[in-house]
């Protein structure tokens, strides 16, 4: 991002540290001018339109509205209104007879506000509940022109776009860092209608029908005596099906391994789950996987800082996604295609393309770049796009079909249908951020929330009243044809093909590609969740599942569990590892990443001033962490704007920390407090808050170090200065130059080297 952009992030949180925190007065720098009590008297102007958001076709008795801007309907006038339009004078008394006196019925203005408040919840989604979503753009290299005729693939062409991330278990209010699948659903506005890509982080799915679909859920959900536990796989009813359902192992193991608790969402790569059908022009098909790789790489969080960050902070990953937005750090992703012959056993090198909880690894089938996404735009309002969005895989456009996937054809109904109730009836796709930005005329009519006003009589075809309109395309016109499939002669049977019974090949070839450092957050993982389980048999079950993956996996786990370990299982599949899986072992921009400061009055400021500015130079965001906000400035120089305090900051917020020098305990220090109770602080020279954050920071395998006399502060901490990744640096630039170089790994696993027989 341009330097001044995130430094646009920086000062907006100056602004909220300076709007709550004491005076921020240094002589010679006023602080901002404190906000009026008052509201302003004058009108505002109202807010601008989004231009891609244009309303249906709305006529009056008096004439045609379309040209008046959308946000004209509900927030356009200078006055507060009723929904009627009648102008108001008061909104914060009931009408009574007389101040002390009981309210009146007839006060209409209560009754509608009141009544418009009372239904200001619609139900939340079924799965998904808990999201954030962005606008963005998407712009194709061409390259996928020459497997379809999709317009919007097409060389240069930029098709707006928003996106929604999401988790899958958890209510609308649940933590953002839960271990899960993470949804992944982009809305493509092409000329030739919406194209809904309604994907996860993860490749492959729990079930291969669409029929198991409750079933997945409803173990996955809080059991339904209690409603516990909220947002998390680790209980008996999970483990219960999955350990039962084996076909779910392949997407269990994802869940487990560092996927299922991302930095981001911007640190995540996304999948079509399904494989997919493109026809070019000329009627020619191809069977496609869809990727998308984001350019900031893909990293993880460890668990235990996952569950700091649920308390710390629930709204983790929207408030990630909003701010580096905001600071013009726009997310990046690639758009990629796997390619493979239409043949009509759909399988590639011997794997079935048709099963979803089967991947086809990238060393077999290249991932082809086709397009680039940018986000760059967070929503206005998040009720009106973010909760009202609606995503559905049938949302075609020509050159893109579908396949006999059964997973898919379940999906296709269930979009649609799920509707319905969430957005209170069929016409949902006039919600703004639902609308097409291609032309309509759907001969669908009225029904609840009607928003247009059709005009014409004849809502039906064939029709000579409104003179034949509409009319079809042809496939010239962009009409849309299903691809003439050859469907096989057969009986109707309630069966799968016979591939779908590999359920543990793919979950060992999985395995087999993650780096001994990612199995151990495997074995810790499975190790957690099953130790969340009641029910003995539930996790003797699992453990046999653990064992058709790999042994020294089920050893592990057993262990951490106190249970004997399964019998081996003789002849495991042997498989070809596929190093594309691991997160590991690459290096990847360092853009956004953030970087934490502790300082104080006697710290080395002039330094500080210095990396911050090279932390800014670099894309970067420093935060500078302080006994208590305000500005430091003891040495006479520019004061330093503090953006965190030691009560504000956790280690959980910064990729990295730097120490200029060891810090005095705050004034305000509970530790120094707690000291005197005598919980065993007493006697250090540094603040606790300090050591826990550098604590936490060195177990979470993150960049940290210092200058000056910081090595003072990390013994003190517990820190062993001569482990990898910690530098005590002659120099603040020393320092920061290292830290920069370790953060393009992300973390710094060499720390805590991996057991010798994981490898
Ligand atoms: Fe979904 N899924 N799903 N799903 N799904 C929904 O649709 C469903 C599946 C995915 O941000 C629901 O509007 C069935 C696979 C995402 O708004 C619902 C089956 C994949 C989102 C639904 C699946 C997904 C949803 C709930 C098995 C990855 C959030 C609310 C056949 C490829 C979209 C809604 C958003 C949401 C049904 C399986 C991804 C109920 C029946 C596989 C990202 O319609």
């Amino acid at each position: 991002p341009a330097k001044g952009t995130v430094d646009k992030i920086v000062d907006k949180v100056v602004d909220a540290v300076s709007d709550g925190g004491p005076s921020n007065e240094i002589p010679g720098r006023p602080g901002r001018e404190p906000a009026p009590l008052e509201e302003p008297t004058e009108p505002r102007a109202p807010l601008p339109p989004k231009p891609d958001q244009a309303g249906p076709e709305v006529f009056t008795a008096t004439g045609r509205l379309t040209d008046v801007p959308p946000t004209a309907w509900a927030q356009g006038g200078e006055y507060l209104t009723t929904a009627q339009g009648l102008r108001l004078t008061d909104t914060d008394h009931s009408l009574k007879a007389g101040p002390r006196g009981p309210v009146l019925l007839q006060d209409h203005h209560l009754r509608e506000k009141i009544m418009h408040f009372d239904h200001e919840r619609i139900p939340e989604r079924v799965v998904h509940a808990r999201g954030a979503a962005a606008h963005g753009v998407f712009r194709a290299y061409g390259t996928a022109t020459t497997v379809t005729r999709a317009a919007f693939l097409a060389k240069d062409v930029e098709t707006p776009v928003f996106v929604r991330f999401s988790t899958v278990l958890g209510s609308r209010g649940s933590a953002d860092t839960v271990r899960d699948t993470r949804g992944f659903a982009t809305k493509f506005y092409t000329g030739e209608g919406v194209f809904d890509l309604v994907g996860n982080n993860i490749p492959v799915f729990f079930i291969q029908d669409a029929i198991k679909f409750p079933d997945v859920i409803h173990a996955g959900k809080p059991h339904p005596d209690r409603e516990i536990p909220q947002a998390q796989s680790a209980h008996d009813t999970f483990w219960d099906f999955v350990s039962l359902h084996t076909e779910a192992t392949h997407h269990t193991l994802w869940n487990m391994s560092d996927r299922g608790i991302a930095r981001s969402f911007r640190m995540m790569e996304g999948f079509g789950v399904h494989t997919f059908r493109l026809v070019d022009a000329k009627g020619a098909t191809t069977l496609v996987k869809f990727h998308w790789k984001p350019k900031a790489g893909v990293h993880s969080l460890t668990w235990e800082e996952a569950q700091l960050i649920n308390g710390m902070d629930p709204d983790f990953h929207r408030r990630d996604l909003a701010d580096a937005i905001e600071a013009g750090a726009y997310p990046q992703w690639e758009l990629g295609i796997q390619t493979f012959p239409d043949t009509p056993e759909q399988t590639f090198q011997g794997i079935d393309l048709l099963d979803p909880t089967k991947i086809v690894p990238e060393e077999l089938a290249p991932v082809q770049p086709i397009g680039l996404l940018t986000l760059n735009a967070n929503p206005v309002n998040f009720f009106a796009e973010t909760e009202q969005v609606a995503f559905h895989p049938g949302h075609l456009v020509p050159g893109i079909d579908i396949t006999d996937d059964p997973l898919l054809a379940g999906r296709l109904f269930s979009y649609l249908d799920t509707q319905i109730t969430r957005l209170g009836g069929p016409n949902f796709a006039q919600i703004p951020i639902n609308r097409p930005h291609a032309p309509i005329n759907d001969m669908l009519r009225d029904g609840f929330h009607q928003d247009a006003v059709h005009s014409g009589v004849a809502p039906y075809k064939p029709n000579s009243l409104d003179g034949g309109c509409p009319f079809f395309a042809g496939q010239s016109e962009g009409g849309y044809r299903e691809t003439p499939v050859r469907v096989p002669a057969a009986e109707k049977v309630r069966e799968a093909p016979a591939s779908y019974a590999d359920h543990f090949s793919q979950p060992r070839l999985f395995w087999l590609s993650l780096t001994p450092v990612e199995r151990e957050h495997v074995i810790a993982a499975y190790t957690f969740e099953l130790g969340k389980v009641y029910e003995q048999a539930i996790k003797e079950r699992a453990l046999r599942t653990l064992a058709e993956i790999d042994s020294y996996l089920c050893e592990q786990v057993a262990q951490g569990l106190g249970l004997p370990a399964p019998k081996p299982v003789n002849s495991l599949p042997s498989v070809e590892p596929s190093p594309a899986l691991s997160q590991l072992g690459r290096t990847w921009p360092t853009t956004g990443r953030i970087i934490g400061i502790v300082a104080d009055d006697g710290s080395d400021l002039e330094t500080v001033r210095t990396l911050r500015q090279a932390i800014l130079d670099g894309g970067m965001v420093p935060l500078v962490i302080a006994p208590a906000g305000g500005m430091l400035g003891a040495d006479g120089g520019d004061p330093v704007t503090v953006q965190r305090t030691f009560a504000t900051a956790r280690s959980v917020e910064f990729d990295a920390l730097l120490l200029a020098g060891t810090p005095a305990p705050g004034k305000d220090a509970y530790g120094a407090r707690d000291a005197k109770a005598g919980n065993g602080v007493t006697g250090t020279p540094t603040d606790p808050r300090v050591l826990l954050m550098l604590a936490e920071a060195f177990r979470h395998a993150k960049p940290l170090g210092g200058w000056a006399d910081a090595e003072q502060a990390l013994t003190a901490a517990g820190i062993d200065t001569a482990a990898p990744g910690v530098l005590v640096a002659e120099s603040g630039d020393a320092a920061l130059e290292e830290i920069v170089r370790l953060l393009g790994r992300h973390r710094v696993w060499d720390r805590f080297p991996p057991a010798v027989g994981i490898a």
